[in-house]
């Protein structure tokens, strides 16, 4: 690859900061971010009043850091506010939770036209610039407008919605617009990519070229299709290794030869987890030779707590175990284990492993990495049974998992009957083919795939 890569993402994990948060994108892109690059985003900072323009340069492993502070105003509109109580529930296909407000969009823009300041003087002329996610959107147009004639991809993780959905967002011209600044758009999924062509062609009125770009004041978007992936080698022999050590016998320990069934999500609405939590107790209603025999262990690590739905949905979820557990629990056996905290990722990798199911329900999701962690962590010789939800973008690659509909609980609580009871034979069939998947389709793959494609823009348009 010619020219520096530059990644730019609203949060940036800083070297200092490792640990079960550090996860995502930092992990997908280990292979692409080698020595002399650089990660632009915001620190996770929050400041009283307005931070400065230029931003706080660090280095670790040769990678360069360079971030920026939000002050509380920003950090509330801007992140809490346009990002996360409009563009999030709205690319989820959640309308009724949008909560549109105008200052929130006016932060948005200026947050982004602050990242576009503190990021151009930092640039030089041949950096490859990599935008990623629905909180940077105007970036791209935003850097354009300081003269950067660099090529910039954008990478969405979120799934995109079809204009009938994204019409219902006031200023979605302007932000269609400003994704036709990007030399590069990717997605998930086709189905994610067919959206935004046709939002851009009926709402913009711009007509897809053969080749699956738009061309907008004589700058041509090229979209390609780029489905994440994790380090499905490097997973595998962390879950082995893990296997091994004293969490995971500490877990096996405590299950008494029952079989374990698990969930792992950021505490989101967007994950189903309501409908999975009510699949599980149907799975005991309806299927009583299942008592005493599993136990369900949901990690929802907390997320974007000063949101109100978020905390909503916890209430929710702590209510909902509590009905589980006081109906089925017996004076030795607890059929849910709920956590909010979340796990290190060995740990988190050793206990997918000891899992006789994983169940990975969204209502909607870009991708859905658990979903891939959890196969790449099996036993090829006894493996799980995965259990995926038809409206995560993993379901598109990952067709050998039992794939439900997540709004349907009597459909999980039957999948999770099968799973339970499914033959040594056929588990072993179905993981073979979502292996191949997960090892063909890796963390290095996506990020090979986006860079080629930028680098195969002319970018100079
Ligand atoms: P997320 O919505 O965060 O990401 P997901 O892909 O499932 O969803 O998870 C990201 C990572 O966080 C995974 O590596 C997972 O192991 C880890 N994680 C999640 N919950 C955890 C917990 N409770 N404890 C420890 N670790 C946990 C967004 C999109 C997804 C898309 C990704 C990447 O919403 O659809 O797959 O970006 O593009």
């Amino acid at each position: 690859m010619s020219g520096r890569l530059v990644v730019v993402s609203n949060r940036v994990p800083l070297p200092n900061e490792r640990g079960p948060r550090a996860g995502g994108l930092a992990v997908a892109l280990a292979d692409a971010l080698g020595p002399g690059s650089l990660w632009f985003g915001w620190s996770g900072r929050r400041t009283a009043r307005a931070g400065a323009t230029s931003a706080t340069l660090a280095e670790s492993d040769g990678i360069a850091y360079a971030t920026i502070d939000l002050s509380e105003t920003e950090y509330r509109l801007f992140y809490a506010g346009f990002s996360n109580r409009v563009l999030w529930p709205l690319l989820h296909f959640r309308l009724g939770l949008v909560q549109y407000r105008s200052d929130e969009y006016h932060a948005y823009r200026v947050v982004n036209r602050r990242f576009a300041e503190a990021l151009a003087p930092l640039l030089r002329p041949d950096d490859l610039v990599w935008v990623h996610d629905y909180h940077l959107f105007p970036l791209g147009e935003e850097l354009r407008a300081r003269g950067i004639g660099n090529r910039i991809g954008f990478f969405l993780h979120t799934p995109f919605v079809p204009p009938e959905v994204l019409r219902a967002l006031p200023r979605a011209e302007q932000i269609l617009a400003s994704l036709c600044a990007y030399d590069v758009v990717g997605f998930h999924t086709e189905q994610f990519r067919a959206g935004f062509l046709r939002s851009t062609h009926e709402i913009l009125g711009l007509t897809p070229d053969e080749g699956g770009g738009v061309t907008m004041g004589g700058r041509r978007a090229q979209t390609i299709v780029d489905p994440i992936g994790i380090d499905a080698e490097g997973f595998a022999a962390a879950a082995e290794q893990s296997w091994r050590g004293s969490e995971v016998r500490r877990l096996r320990a405590s299950l008494a030869g029952r079989a374990l069934a698990i969930g792992v999500d950021r505490l989101d609405y967007s994950k189903g987890l309501v409908q999975r939590l009510d699949g599980f107790a149907r799975l005991l209603a309806r299927y009583p030779e299942h008592h005493q025999r599993v136990s369900f262990l949901q990690v929802a690590a907390r997320s974007r707590e000063d949101v109100s739905e978020y905390q909503d949905l916890r209430i929710e979820l702590d209510r909902m175990v509590g009905d589980t557990i006081g109906q089925y629990s017996q004076f030795d056996w607890v059929p849910v284990r709920y956590m909010t905290r979340p796990l290190r990722r060995g740990t988190l990798a050793g206990f997918y492993r000891a899992a006789a199911m994983g169940v990975v329900t969204p209502l909607r999701d870009g991708m859905n990495l658990v979903a891939k962690e959890y196969v790449a962590a099996q036993n090829p010789e006894d493996p799980g049974v995965l259990i995926l939800s038809r409206f995560a973008g993993a379901a598109a690659e990952l067709t050998e998992a039992l794939i439900v509909n997540p709004y349907d609980p009597e459909e999980i609580a039957d999948a999770m009957h099968s799973a339970l009871t499914m033959r040594l034979e056929e588990r072993q069939a179905r993981h073979r083919a979502l292996r191949e998947q997960v090892w063909t389709g890796t963390a290095r793959r996506f990020s090979e795939r986006f860079l080629a494609a930028l680098q195969a823009t002319d970018g100079s348009a």
